[in-house]
């Protein structure tokens, strides 16, 4: 099995230390950093802003991950590259054309994926796979941290990692990723999670030795 990627959900860290955080998860071994970024219309909540974003792009090198829930996220595709993103994650209901917002992204020079909300069927996307390399399913509802995991989403993953051969992506998970998730999603086929409060935030343990538990659990 290749080895697990973790993204830290940065809506989660100390906002009073975040340089000490972004150090802390670099030291951890964290792969990528995940930035939420909601317009309290798509998702009834205000998620992070382009100045977290800004400071976090200054304060590393490694991989930045952006979790787009807006409406027609189109308009703001340029932006984002601009601001230093690598990664780009729609949702394609939050769009009319959404091949065309990831044209769009691709043109930007970011990689672009797609994220399957909960209440949302994989099947409805199926065409994105052939252009997307990143599929993120969600765990829990859009909107918020700290939420409890919907437990009838096994049947989407197990359904979805069989589509791997045939269109060529990777399946990651947003949402609750604790632990057990964690050790249950990634044998089934799962190469990655976004770590919040589940498992990384607010444990009162180091970063590394939450981290290579993580790792070595699987
Ligand atoms: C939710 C958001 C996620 C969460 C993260 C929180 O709308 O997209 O990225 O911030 O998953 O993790 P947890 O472990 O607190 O649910
Ligand atoms: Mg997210």
């Amino acid at each position: 099995m290749p080895e697990l990627l973790f993204s830290a959900s940065m809506m989660c860290a100390d906002y009073g230390h975040l340089e000490r955080e972004i150090r802390a998860l670099e030291q951890a071994g964290i792969d990528s950093f995940h930035i939420d970024i909601m317009d309290g219309e798509f998702v009834h909540n205000f998620g992070m802003g382009i100045h977290d974003l800004r400071y976090i792009r200054s304060a590393t090198k490694k991989v930045i991950e952006v979790h787009l829930m807006v409406r027609k996220p189109v308009r703001y595709v340029e932006m984002f590259a601009k601001l230093g993103a690598d990664v780009l994650y729609v949702h394609p209901e939050s769009e009319y054309h959404v091949s065309t917002t990831i044209e769009e992204i691709f043109k930007c020079g970011m990689a672009p994926g797609i994220v399957i909300s909960p209440g949302r069927m994989t099947s409805g996307n199926l065409e994105l796979l052939y252009v997307v390399n990143r599929v993120l399913v969600m765990g829990v509802n859009p909107g918020n941290a700290g939420q409890t995991y919907l437990p009838f989403l096994e049947e989407k993953i197990r359904n979805l990692v069989t589509l791997r051969g045939k269109y060529n992506f990777e399946v990651f998970w947003d949402g609750h990723g604790s632990p057990e998730n964690v050790r249950k999603f990634a044998p089934l086929g799962v190469g990655g999670f976004v770590l919040g409060t589940a498992a990384l935030f607010g444990k009162d343990r180091p970063y590394d030795a939450i981290l290579s538990e993580l790792r070595g659990n699987v």
